[in-house]
């Protein structure tokens, strides 16, 4: 089968090691690929910006993604689009956040909340309003308080890899590499180093290599090719392509159009041995994932 064949060429014996994720909301188990649903709650998202600014329109989309199948939600309050001159305050973030927050928690109690912030402050408002993980796509290089602040609540935290600011690591200005699966893996080995020095237990922790973070198109299909080698770190690992521009390499679509690439990237990335998948359509991945797991492909 290709997966032993990619076993084979990669020289690791088990891509999928990890049997369970560690939040605060107990031992999220990772015997079968996850969808994490996103909600976001910004004016300005690439994809569906200003959508769910209305604390009851996310309230209803975060339901439609959970009966569509997502096993978890991210809500973020601030996008990453590149073109914004400053960072979003963080009373504007939490102003966002909180009362979303606090309607999903109430309304869907046994979900996993995630919370997209690089911010301490916000992740720590965020656990106490009954977030259960923290979704960092600075990988702790924006706050040095962050990792403490997961440790302290006994949060999950997802490091994701970028470059640079939240306002210019999704364009391609530090994309140079030499060898970008070995540079990725690196940073978030620093990444790993830096919530282990903060006091985050290992078992909290899932990697993401940031697809379309301070990567060109072509570092993203180069980095999904040899995902094997972010997996052979020991972390759980998850992947967000969805509707991201680096797809329109291989089938020219408006973001709009993304979703069948989207699950045609999150299928290939858990071949290569992924387990968490963030995406906007989430019973398309779903369905995808649900296939390619009951062939056997991960
Ligand atoms: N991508 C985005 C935001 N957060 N988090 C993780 N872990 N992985 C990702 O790939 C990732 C992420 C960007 O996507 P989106 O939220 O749709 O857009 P925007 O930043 O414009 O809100």
């Amino acid at each position: 089968m290709r997966i032993d064949h990619i076993k084979e060429k990669s020289g690791i014996s088990s891509p999928r090691s990890v049997a369970g994720w560690k939040t605060a909301r107990g031992i999220i188990p990772l015997d079968r690929p996850l969808v994490a649903g996103i909600l976001n709650v910004t004016p300005d998202s690439f994809s569906d910006g200003g959508r769910y600014l209305d604390p009851a329109a996310a309230l209803a989309h975060a339901g439609a993604l959970l009966a569509q199948g997502a096993d978890l939600l991210d809500i973020g309050a601030e996008s990453t689009r590149p073109g914004r001159p400053q960072p979003v305050p963080e009373e504007e973030e939490w102003r966002r956040l909180a009362p979303v927050l606090e309607a999903v928690v109430g309304e869907f109690p046994d979900t996993p909340i995630s919370v997209d912030t690089v911010k301490s402050g916000t992740a720590r408002r965020a656990l106490g309003a009954g977030a259960h993980i923290i979704n960092d796509v600075s990988g702790l290089r924006a706050d040095g308080q962050l990792a403490a602040v997961c440790a302290g609540s006994g949060a999950g935290l997802i490091l994701m890899h970028s470059r640079g600011s939240v306002t210019d690591m999704a364009t391609y200005e530090h994309a140079i590499y030499h060898d970008v699966v070995a540079e990725v893996s690196a940073e978030l080995s620093q990444a790993v180093a830096a919530a282990r020095r903060g006091g985050v237990a290992p078992e909290c922790l899932v990697l993401d290599p940031g697809l379309g973070f301070s990567k060109e198109p072509a570092h993203n299909y180069t980095v999904l090719n040899r995902l094997e080698k972010i997996v052979a770190l020991g972390f759980p690992v998850m992947v967000g392509p969805s509707r991201k521009r680096f797809l329109t390499l291989a089938t020219d679509r408006p973001v709009a159009d993304r979703d069948p690439a989207t699950a045609a990237a999150c299928v290939a990335a858990y071949c290569r041995g992924a387990m968490l998948f963030r995406v906007h359509n989430a019973g398309l991945a779903r369905e995808a994932l649900a296939v390619a797991h009951a062939i056997g492909m991960g």
